[in-house]
C-alpha cells in the first residue's frame, strides 16, 4: 500500500533524472566536439606514405607557406591544395583564424604548422620550399622542415631549421629524389616555386583580399612595395 503510493512519484523522479543525464551527456559531447575542432581544420590521409611538416614558433603571428613540387610538375600550395598524389592539409596563417569559440569563451590555438602528405611514392625529384608570406617582426623567423617516410616504419629523411628573413623570402628547404623505396640525392639547390605557380596562371590571393604592402602579390609573386 505504502509502496504503491510512492511509485508514481519515484517514476517522475527517475525519468527526470534520466532526462537530465541525457542532457548533460549531450552537452558534454557537444563541448568535446567543439574543443577538438580547429578553426581551419585539416586532414591528413591516414594511408599517407610520406609527410612534410613545416612548423614555426607557437603563437607567432607570421604567415609561412609551404610549396611542394612533384616529379610531374604539380605544385601544392595554399591555393592548390591537391596535386598528383600530394595534399596540403591546411594553410596556417599564423594567428589568423586560430581562435575557436567554446561557449562564450575564445580559445586560441598556438600551433603554427602546415603538413603535406603523399598518398603514394612516385619516382623522381621533389622540391620543398617555404615562403615568408607575412612577416610581423624584423628578426629572422626559425622554420622547421621535416620530411618523413612512413612505411614500413617511420624514417626521418630530412630535418632542419631554416631562417626566413622577411616578407617575400622564398627558400628551398630540401630537394630529394624517390627511387622505389629509396630516398636519394638530398640537396638544397634553390628553385622558385612561387614564380612557377604565378607564371602558370595560378589564381593567387586569399579570399579576394587586396594586395597589402609586405605581402606577396599573387599575380607577380613579388613582395608588394609599401
Ligand atoms: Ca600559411
Ligand atoms: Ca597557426
Amino acid at each position: 500500500m505504502f509502496e504503491e503510493e510512492q511509485e508514481p512519484e519515484f517514476e517522475i523522479f527517475s525519468s527526470l533524472l534520466f532526462n537530465s543525464l541525457k542532457a548533460i551527456t549531450f552537452m558534454f559531447f557537444i563541448s568535446f566536439a567543439m574543443i577538438n575542432k580547429p578553426a581551419d581544420s585539416g586532414k591528413v590521409d591516414p594511408k599517407a606514405e610520406m609527410l612534410i611538416t613545416v612548423t614555426w614558433p607557437d603563437n607567432n603571428p607570421d604567415d609561412v607557406d609551404t610549396y611542394v613540387q612533384d616529379p610531374a610538375g604539380n605544385v601544392v600550395w595554399y591555393n592548390q591544395r591537391e596535386g598528383g598524389l600530394m595534399h596540403l592539409d591546411r594553410d596556417d596563417r599564423g594567428m589568423f583564424k586560430d581562435v575557436i569559440l567554446v561557449g562564450d569563451e575564445e580559445i586560441t590555438n598556438p600551433l603554427n604548422q602546415e603538413i603535406v602528405s603523399f598518398r603514394g611514392m612516385e619516382d623522381g625529384e621533389y622540391v620543398v620550399n617555404v615562403v615568408h608570406y607575412i612577416a610581423n617582426g624584423t628578426a629572422p623567423l626559425p622554420v622547421k622542415v621535416k620530411v618523413e617516410k612512413l612505411n614500413p616504419t617511420v624514417t626521418v629523411v630530412f630535418y632542419e631549421t631554416l631562417e626566413l628573413k622577411g616578407a617575400g623570402d622564398e627558400q628551398t628547404a630540401v630537394r630529394f629524389t624517390l627511387k622505389g623505396q629509396d630516398v636519394i640525392n638530398i640537396g638544397r639547390a634553390p628553385k622558385s616555386l612561387v614564380e612557377l605557380t604565378r607564371s602558370a596562371g595560378g589564381k593567387g590571393g586569399r579570399g579576394g583580399s587586396a594586395a597589402v604592402p609586405g605581402q606577396i602579390d599573387a599575380s607577380t609573386g613579388q613582395a608588394v612595395a609599401p
